[in-house]
C-alpha cells in the first residue's frame, strides 16, 4: 500500500502500511459527548462542533472495514459506583454544571451503562471489534490497550474523534511515547471550541511530527485506494 500524504511527512514513516498492522481508533463518540442532553452539551458547548466528524469518520470506518483493518472504538465512562472518579474530576465538572455521575436528560452523566455513555448508533462496534473503557482521557491508562496491540502485532494507528484537544491528543501523546506509528486524521475529530481543534493538530506537526503526522480523510482514502 502507498504512504498517506500527511503534514509534515509521509505517513507511516516505514512505509509499512496494512490491515494487518494497523487499526482505526475511533475516539469517545458516545452520546455524552455529541449528543443532545449528554454532557458536552449540558456544560452549553456547541454540538455541531463535535457532531461535525460523524460522516467522515462514516466513510472511513466504512473503507477500513472493508479492507479488513483493526478496528478499535474506546469510550470514556466510571464505575456507576464512582469508586474511579477521581474527587477533583468530579468537582471540576459540577463547577459547570455538568456533574459527572448527576443525573441528566440522557441518564447519569458519563457513567457506564447509561444511555449516554453508549456510542452513537451510527458508529456502533460490530461484533468482534475491540472495545476500550477507560475511566480517563488517555486511552493507555488503566486500560488493556498496549496489551491488545502489541498481541496483534499492531504498529500504525489512525486516530479519530473527539475531543481532538482533549482525548485524542492525549491518546496520540500516549501512543506515541509507546512507540505506536500515529496519524490524526483532521476532519475526524472534533473539540468543543474550534481554536483548540486547529491548535491541538498544529501541535503534531512540529518537530518533524512531534507526535505523528496530520491528513484529512481524503488523503487516507485516496492511499488505501
Ligand atoms: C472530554 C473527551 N473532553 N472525550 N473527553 O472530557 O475528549
Amino acid at each position: 500500500m502507498p504512504q498517506i500524504q500527511a503534514n509534515p511527512y509521509s505517513w507511516p514513516w516505514n512505509g509499512d502500511l496494512r490491515p494487518q498492522n494497523t487499526a482505526l481508533v475511533i475516539i469517545d463518540m458516545q452520546i455524552d459527548f455529541c449528543g443532545a442532553g449528554g454532557y458536552v452539551d449540558r456544560m452549553g458547548y456547541d454540538l455541531s462542533l463535535t457532531q461535525a466528524p460523524i460522516a467522515p469518520i462514516i466513510s472511513v470506518l466504512t473503507r477500513m472495514r472493508a479492507l479488513g483493518f483493526h478496528i478499535i472504538h474506546t469510550r470514556e465512562g466510571h464505575r456507576p459506583d464512582l469508586s474511579d472518579l477521581p474527587a477533583n474530576k468530579r468537582w471540576r465538572s459540577q463547577q459547570i454544571g455538568a456533574g459527572i455521575g448527576d443525573a441528566g436528560p440522557c441518564g447519569k452523566i458519563l457513567i457506564r451503562g447509561e444511555p449516554g455513555w453508549e456510542i452513537i448508533p451510527e458508529l456502533a462496534p460490530l461484533p468482534g471489534e475491540i472495545v476500550i473503557d477507560k475511566p480517563g482521557k488517555g486511552s493507555f491508562c488503566a486500560t488493556d490497550l498496549e496489551l491488545i496491540l502489541r498481541t496483534r502485532r499492531i504498529d500504525n494507528l489512525v486516530l479519530t474523534g473527539i475531543t481532538t484537544d482533549v482525548c485524542v491528543s492525549t491518546t496520540m501523546r500516549e501512543a506515541n511515547d509507546r512507540g505506536f506509528e500515529c496519524l490524526v486524521l483532521s476532519d475526524c475529530c472534533g473539540a468543543t471550541d474550534h481554536g483548540n481543534h486547529e491548535a491541538a493538530l498544529r501541535m503534531v506537526t512540529m518537530q518533524g511530527g512531534v507526535f505523528g503526522a496530520v491528513a484529512d480523510s481524503a488523503a487516507l482514502m485516496a492511499g488505501l485506494s
